[in-house]
């Protein structure tokens, strides 16, 4: 079993309401166990004109290979109701693989850490509530750094 962190975000359709569901469908994911969940933060979109999120982080113990669990997130996804019109558009429901164990993954797919979490208060403060924050990414930043170079400006836990 290998430790996972999904980021969790909504901005339309009660997006506190989508992300307990998202929630409960990981617990129901094969070879995979739910470890814990943040708390919900909401906080104003990164591009304007688009309606506020609520986010979250969650702690998975998997034996699933990075694939497959990016399948099954993916397949989550469509479930909610999520459409993929635009990149970046909003959405019921978007699960980034944050960090896995401790592999470097660099696919087209998929790379891990995932490439933009460093400069996000409503990734990395929810993810401190869940790690030690003295915590090495396998990329080899420590996650004290990121945090440090991130104030919660703007973030409203929920
Ligand atoms: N992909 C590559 N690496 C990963 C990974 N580590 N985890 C690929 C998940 N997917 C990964 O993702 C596009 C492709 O990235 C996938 O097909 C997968 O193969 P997507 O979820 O379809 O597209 P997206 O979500 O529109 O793009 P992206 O870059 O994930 O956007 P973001 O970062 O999710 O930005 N403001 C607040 N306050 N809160 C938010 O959550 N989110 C966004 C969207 C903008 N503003 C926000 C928030
Ligand atoms: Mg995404």
């Amino acid at each position: 079993m290998e430790r996972v962190y999904i980021g969790l975000g909504s901005n339309l359709a009660d997006p506190q309401e989508q992300l307990r569901n998202a929630v409960q469908a990981l617990g129901l994911l094969p070879d995979t166990t739910l470890v814990r969940v943040s708390s919900f933060y909401a906080s104003d979109s990164l591009l304007p004109g688009q309606p506020r999120y609520t986010n979250a982080v969650a702690a998975l113990d998997t034996a699933l290979a990075p694939l497959d669990l990016l399948d099954a997130l993916q397949a989550i996804e469509t479930d909610q109701g999520r459409e993929r019109k635009e990149r970046w558009g909003p959405r019921t429901l978007d699960l980034d693989i944050l960090l896995f164990g401790d592999r470097l993954i660099d696919e087209p797919r998929l790379k891990v850490p995932h490439y933009h979490m460093q400069a996000r208060p409503f990734v990395l403060h929810p993810l401190a509530e869940l790690v030690h924050h003295s915590l090495q990414l396998a990329d080899g930043r420590l996650f004290s750094d990121l945090l440090a170079d991130c104030p919660f400006e703007g973030l409203e836990r929920l």
